[in-house]
Formats: structure tokens, C-alpha cells, sequence
């Protein structure tokens, strides 16, 4: 530090009130201590008096131990066993917009099998000209895409319908992962076997015991469905479908078919299967909506919340979090520290790309009082993520999946955080 900056450093106490001064914008200058005796400034550390690890100590690496708690959490109550059950990506710890495999939430209906690329058939059968079997190797062959594309169980958020209850937004919105994916559009297989006209769904499951039959319209399997066999640039895990799934863009997770062994052209849907009609949304009056598979913009705060209470005092405050909409872009999204009474435009990492994770942050001045922190999300459709009242007007309580509604954090003037609702 030169003798010049030094003489214009802020004392702490100075930084407090200045901080308070300046507008929202101009805050990040203040965010740094004042310069004083720091031993981790002034005396020579341990980790640079010796040598470190050299290289291939860890031949894969993994993370830091440090980072030890960014991990995948299932919440035991919520079913009889880890066999057909679900976990949570841990968004809170989370930046940026890409899900690292390793903490991508999973959801299995018999387990995560696992598949050797040797033993890969993928059958594409029904209504077609020919039908064909292909291997690991031959899907390899065909003209390759790169998209990035969230995948959103229907269920998430599901658990908060009658009142706020998980406290965390990796409990309450981390059924969610948002990945790059290589793949072969499945439009060039569908070409590759010939639909026939009188084919106009697609029946598509996967090789574990649960097989989780799904039948998706023809037009979309011939729009930007993929046969997807890498993510985020290497082989997928075994626990998202290794060594090939679908991915079925916008659309929810439970079409997205893990190890995908069979598509079958058909003239109709396939609803015998439990998994078909499982995935319905009940209504007030036991009515059921069906065939509700795009998933409509949503949004959270993911930071602060409670998994990541705000450690520091009053001044420069990141608050930050996600958007997306099966729907299409984020255009925007509206941040309120009041519950809905005011609403701040966030500022948006890059612009909205279609059906996938856009990551918002506010560079706000935090006074130290107590927050009703929400987030709004906007679409490209002109769609505006409703609140809880709005969605229950029209949903009623009784549904379990497709929950979007705004999401509430009641930030205390400690800055730990709660999941609350408010009217
Ligand atoms: N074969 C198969 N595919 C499957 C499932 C399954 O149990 N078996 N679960 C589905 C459900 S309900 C969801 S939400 C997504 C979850 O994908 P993930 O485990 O990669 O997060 O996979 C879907 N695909
Ligand atoms: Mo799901």
C-alpha cells in the first residue's frame, strides 16, 4: 500500500457511517477492513515455509476439505428409504449457474444402477420404418450439440403448499441442477429409425427396475430433446444416468429418463404406467390438472437464507440467487426486502438464456434491520412469477408439484434467516 492510499483508508468507524451515506451502486469500495496488525499479514505462514502436495496426489480431485459442507442433503422423513427417494443440490453454497455433478440433487425410483458403456443398447422401436438398436459407440457417431439446460423436479417446493417448512433453499428449491450437456438431438434418431405418420408420441424409459415410462408428444421430441451422454464436459455420474439420459428441455425432471434404454413411436400417450399418471396436480374441488409438463419461471434467494446467514454488520450486502423458466429466458428479475411492498431490478450475471439457470445479484446497502427478502422472476413470455396467494387462488392446497411461487426469508437483525410467508 502506498503512503498516499494509506492516508485515504477509512477507519472502521468512518467506513460504518460513510457506508450508510452512499447510495446503492457505489457501496463495494467500502467492503474491506481497514488496514491494522494482522498476523495473517504481517508474520510468514506455515503453508509457506514448506512444500505442498504435488501433482497427481488426487488423480480426480475433489474439493477442498474445507468445503466439506457443500454437499447433497436428503431429508430423512420425507421417504421410507434412500432407494427410491431424493437429495438436494446445496444452491445456497453454490455461484455462478452451473450444478458441479457432484453435488447435483438426485431422484431415483429404484436406485442408481450401474451401466457399463459395453453393455449400452438403446432400442428405438413403435411406429417407425426401421426399427433400430444402437450402442454406446454409435451414438458417438452422429452430429453432436452442446446445450445448457436446468432440470427441475416437478416435486420441488412441493413440501411448502400449506405453509413454510423447510428452513433452507437446498430443502426447498434444490431439486434443481443446471448443466451443459453433449448430446444427439433425439430428432436425429427419430430420422435416422423414420416415424411413421401415424406416430405422434414418444414412449421413452430406462433401464432400471423402475423403468420410468414416460410418454412425451412427438413435436417435442423432435424439437430440443437430446440423447445426452456427457455433462458440463465429462461422462455422466452414475446417479444422473450414466452412461446416456434424456434431456428434455423446460420440461420436468421425471421425463428426463435416466440410462435410457427404449423409445417407443406410438399413436397415443402410455398412461397405464403409475409414473404417468402419478404426476398430476390436484385442485380445491379433487379435480386434477394433467399433463402439466413445462415448468413455469421461478426464482429464490439463495444467499442470504437460511443455510447462509449474513455474517457481517450493516453496509455492503450481496443478496443473490437464481431465475429460470421452462418457458423460455429470464428477462428480469424484482428483489424486495419488504415482503412484496417494493421491488429493486436486480442485476442479471449475463442475459436469460432459454430453460436455463440465470444467477441475479442486488449490491445492496443493508441497514442492519430486519428483511423480508423475496425474489420475482420474469420470463420471455411476459410471464411474472406469482406469489403464494395468487398461486394458491388458483391451485388451491391440496397439489404437491409444480409449486412456484415466491419464496419468502425473513432475515433477522442478527442476519440469520427463517422460512416465513407472509399475507
Ligand atoms: N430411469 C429413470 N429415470 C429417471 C428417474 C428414475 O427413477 N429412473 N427419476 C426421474 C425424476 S422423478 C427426476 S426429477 C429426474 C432427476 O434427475 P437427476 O437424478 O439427475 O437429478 O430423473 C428422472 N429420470
Ligand atoms: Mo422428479
Amino acid at each position: 500500500m502506498s503512503e498516499n492510499s494509506k492516508d485515504k483508508a477509512p477507519s472502521r468507524r468512518q467506513f460504518l457511517s460513510g457506508a450508510a451515506a452512499v447510495g446503492v451502486g457505489a457501496i463495494g469500495a467500502g467492503a474491506a477492513r481497514a488496514a491494522g496488525p494482522d498476523p495473517l499479514i504481517t508474520q510468514v505462514q506455515e503453508w509457506a515455509q514448506a512444500t505442498g502436495e504435488g501433482v497427481d496426489a488426487t488423480p480426480y480431485g475433489l474439493p477442498i476439505q474445507f468445503e466439506k459442507d457443500v454437499v447433497r442433503r436428503n431429508v430423512e422423513w420425507l421417504t421410507a428409504d434412500t432407494i427410491s427417494s431424493i437429495n438436494f443440490t446445496p444452491i445456497h453454497a453454490l455461484d455462478g449457474t452451473i450444478t458441479p455433478q457432484g453435488c447435483a440433487f438426485e431422484r431415483h425410483h429404484s436406485g442408481a444402477i450401474e451401466l457399463s458403456k459395453p453393455d449400452y443398447r438403446l432400442m428405438i422401436n413403435g411406429l417407425v420404418d426401421t426399427p433400430l438398436v444402437f450402442t454406446y459407440e454409435d451414438l458417438e457417431r452422429f452430429p453432436r450439440e452442446n446445450r445448457v439446460y436446468f432440470c427441475e423436479c416437478a416435486a420441488n417446493t412441493g413440501m411448502e403448499w400449506a405453509g413454510a417448512q423447510l428452513n433452507g433453499a437446498q430443502f426447498t428449491h434444490g431439486m434443481i441442477h443446471n448443466m451443459e450437456y453433449s448430446g444427439v438431438p433425439l430428432r436425429t434418431l427419430l430420422e435416422e429409425v423414420g416415424v411413421k405418420p401415424e406416430g405422434k408420441w414418444v414412449y421413452v424409459e430406462g433401464a432400471d427396475a423402475s423403468s420410468n415410462g414416460r410418454s412425451i408428444p412427438l413435436e417435442k421430441a423432435m424439437d430440443d430433446v437430446l440423447v445426452a451422454f456427457k455433462a458440463n464436459g465429462e461422462a455422466l455420474r452414475k446417479e444422473h444416468g450414466y452412461p446416456v439420459r434424456l434431456v428434455v428441455p423446460g420440461w420436468e425432471g421425471n421425463m428426463w429418463v435416466k440410462w435410457l434404454r427404449r423409445v417407443e413411436v406410438t399413436a397415443m400417450a402410455i398412461e397405464s404406467r403409475e409414473e404417468t399418471s402419478k404426476y398430476t396436480d390436484t385442485l380445491e374441488d379433487g379435480t386434477s390438472r394433467k399433463w402439466t409438463w413445462v415448468m413455469d419461471a421461478k426464482s429464490v434467494v439463495t444467499s442470504p437464507s437460511p443455510q447462509a446467514p449474513i455474517t457481517h454488520g450493516p453496509g455492503p450486502l450481496v443478496i443473490t440467487g437464481l431465475a429460470w423458466s421452462g418457458r423460455g429466458s429470464i428477462t428480469g428479475v424484482d428483489v424486495s426486502v419488504d415482503g412484496g411492498k417494493n421491488w429493486i431490478p436486480a442485476r442479471l450475471a449475463a442475459p436469460g438464456t432459454d430453460k436455463a439457470l440465470t444467477r441475479f445479484y442486488l449490491d445492496h446497502n443493508w441497514d442492519g434491520s430486519e428483511m423480508l427478502l423475496q425474489a420475482r422472476a420474469k420470463d420471455s413470455t411476459g410471464y411474472v412469477q406469482p406469489s403464494k396467494a395468487q398461486l394458491r387462488d388458483v391451485r388451491g392446497e391440496n397439489s404437491i408439484y409444480h409449486n412456484n411461487c415466491i419464496q419468502t426469508w425473513w432475515i433477522k437483525e442478527t442476519g440469520e434467516a427463517e422460512n416465513v410467508e407472509v399475507s
